[in-house]
């Protein structure tokens, strides 16, 4: 079901449950310079398949920026200072993302929000994500932000179980999401990419995720 309040598509910015803030088109600004920056860093810093708790390969593949990265091999998951793939570290995240990230959190009145890493997740048509929580950072006072890149697609946002009933988000190239407080935990995926084209990143969709992932 697709809440009415989606039909509003004056509504720049909505609440989507308690501490999980839509801000349509706030990257819009700045979209075009990212999508140049990571099409760079897609070339120097290929992203790759992971696998899936279960030892599933994931459609998806990530790469990062950032103090940490997020890795995983049948050896296990979770945020690393090295690509086990490659034996390399990440570099920085660049200042023009952190910006964008903390003033997104501000937006949604997290203040002070110090990302060290930005997961980048490349999905190719038919790409999907399924329903899970992130719950491998340090501290879930930290909110996650999230930013739409490229071919739109459609967001699945749960509760706090498997179970509960999901709201479908269209997202768009340019919107952010900042998910915290008592959405941290909820369960989220992505519906498999639909066929398109994106003026800008071609037949893909790109999906940064800032995130506090280390200690304090
Ligand atoms: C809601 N990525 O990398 S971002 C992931 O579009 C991930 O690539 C998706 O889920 C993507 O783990 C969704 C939106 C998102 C990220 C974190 C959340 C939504 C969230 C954490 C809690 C609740
Ligand atoms: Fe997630």
């Amino acid at each position: 079901m697709t809440a009415d309040l989606f039909s509003d598509q004056m509504e720049s910015q909505v609440m989507l449950a308690d501490g999980a803030y839509w801000l349509r088109s706030f990257a819009l600004p700045q979209a075009d310079a990212v999508c140049a920056m990571l099409i760079e860093h897609l070339k120097n810093y290929p992203p790759q398949q992971m696998m899936t708790p279960m030892g599933y390969s994931m459609s998806v593949r990530t790469t990062s920026f950032g103090e940490f990265g997020w890795v995983s091999s049948k050896q296990g998951y979770g945020y690393a200072v090295k690509n086990s793939f490659t034996n390399e570290s990440w570099p920085p995240i660049p200042e023009s993302f952190f910006d964008l990230a903390q003033r997104a959190a501000n937006q949604a009145g997290y203040v002070n929000f110090k990302p060290d890493t930005c997961l980048i997740n490349v999905y190719e048509i038919g790409d999907k994500m399924g329903l899970h929580q992130d719950k491998d950072e340090a501290d879930f006072s930290q909110p996650i932000v999230s930013v739409s890149l490229g071919l739109p697609v459609t967001f699945q946002f749960g509760g706090l179980t498997r179970t509960a009933k999901t709201l479908k988000v269209p997202l768009s190239h340019g919107d952010v999401v900042v998910w915290g407080a008592d959405s941290r935990l909820c369960f989220h995926g992505v519906l498999p990419l639909k066929a398109g084209t994106h003026g800008t990143l071609g037949q893909r969709r790109i999906n940064l995720t800032f995130r506090k992932a280390g200690k304090m």
